[in-house]
C-alpha cells in the first residue's frame, strides 16, 4: 500500500486520540473542558488537581503523535516530506479531534512527540528554550509558544532534508500552536493568566 495513504490518514486517527479527555473522563467523571482553561490538554488536567493524570496525559499524547511519525518513518525510511506532513496530520488529529466536534488542544504535547521522532536533536533544543521560559516565569503557555517559535530554526538546522514540503511543515506547526493560544496570549497581555502550581492571583 501507498505509505502516504496509510501514514496520513493513520496519523490524523491516532492525533484525535482525546487522552487527557478520556483520562479525565475515566478516573475523575468529570469534563476537563469544563475547568480551568477549558482544554483538553496536559497543563490543565494537572491544573484541575489531577497531577498523576496531567503527566500520564503529557506522555500519551506525545506518544501517539510520536508514535504516527515512526510509523510513516518505517514504511518510507528517510522519506522526510512524508514524515513532516504526517506529523502535521497527527497535530491536526489532536487540534481537531473529530471526536469532540473538532474542538481538541493546543497541540504542544502532540507537536513535542512529532519532533522527537522527526530529529531528537530538535526536541532536546526545543525542549530547553521551553524549560527555560517556564522556569522564569511559570507560564505554561508561554513558554510554549516560544518554544514553539524557535522550533523551525532548530528543525532546520537538523533535520536532514530541507525540501520546500519540510520547511512549510517546519512552519506551519508552531503557527497553529500559536494561534491555537489565542485566549492565553489575551490573558497574559492582561495578567490574568495562571502561572502553573499558584493559585489565581499569586
Ligand atoms: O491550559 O491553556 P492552558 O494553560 O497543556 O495550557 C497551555 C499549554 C497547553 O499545552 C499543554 C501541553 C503541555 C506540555 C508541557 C510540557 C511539554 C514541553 C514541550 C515543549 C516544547 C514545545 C514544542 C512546540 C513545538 C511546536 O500550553
Amino acid at each position: 500500500m501507498n505509505p502516504w495513504l496509510l501514514s496520513i490518514p493513520l496519523a490524523y486517527l491516532l492525533g484525535s486520540i482525546p487522552f487527557g479527555y478520556l483520562l479525565v473522563k475515566i478516573f475523575r467523571h468529570e469534563d476537563i473542558r469544563a475547568t480551568g482553561s477549558g482544554n483538553i490538554g496536559a497543563t490543565n488536567v494537572a491544573r484541575s488537581g489531577a497531577k498523576g493524570l496531567g503527566i500520564a496525559t503529557l506522555l500519551l499524547d506525545a506518544g501517539k503523535s510520536f508514535l504516527a511519525v515512526k510509523i510513516a518513518l518505517h514504511l518510507a525510511p528517510g522519506n522526510y516530506d512524508l514524515a513532516v506532513i504526517t506529523a502535521v496530520a497527527a497535530i491536526l488529529g489532536h487540534v481537531f479531534p473529530i471526536w469532540l466536534g473538532f474542538r481538541g488542544g493546543k497541540g504542544v504535547a502532540s507537536a513535542l512527540g512529532v519532533i522527537l521522532a522527526l530529529s531528537p536533536a530538535t526536541a532536546a533544543c526545543t525542549f530547553g528554550i521551553f524549560l527555560v521560559v517556564f522556569l522564569l516565569t511559570r507560564y505554561v503557555s508561554l513558554a510554549s509558544m516560544i518554544g514553539s517559535a524557535t522550533f523551525p530554526l532548530f528543525g532546520l538546522y537538523f533535520l536532514p532534508q530541507r525540501t520546500p514540503l519540510v520547511i512549510a511543515g517546519l512552519i506551519f506547526i508552531p503557527l497553529l500552536v500559536i494561534v491555537k493560544h489565542h485566549q492565553n496570549i489575551r490573558r497574559l497581555l492582561s495578567g490574568t493568566e495562571s502561572r502553573f502550581g499558584k493559585k489565581k492571583g499569586e
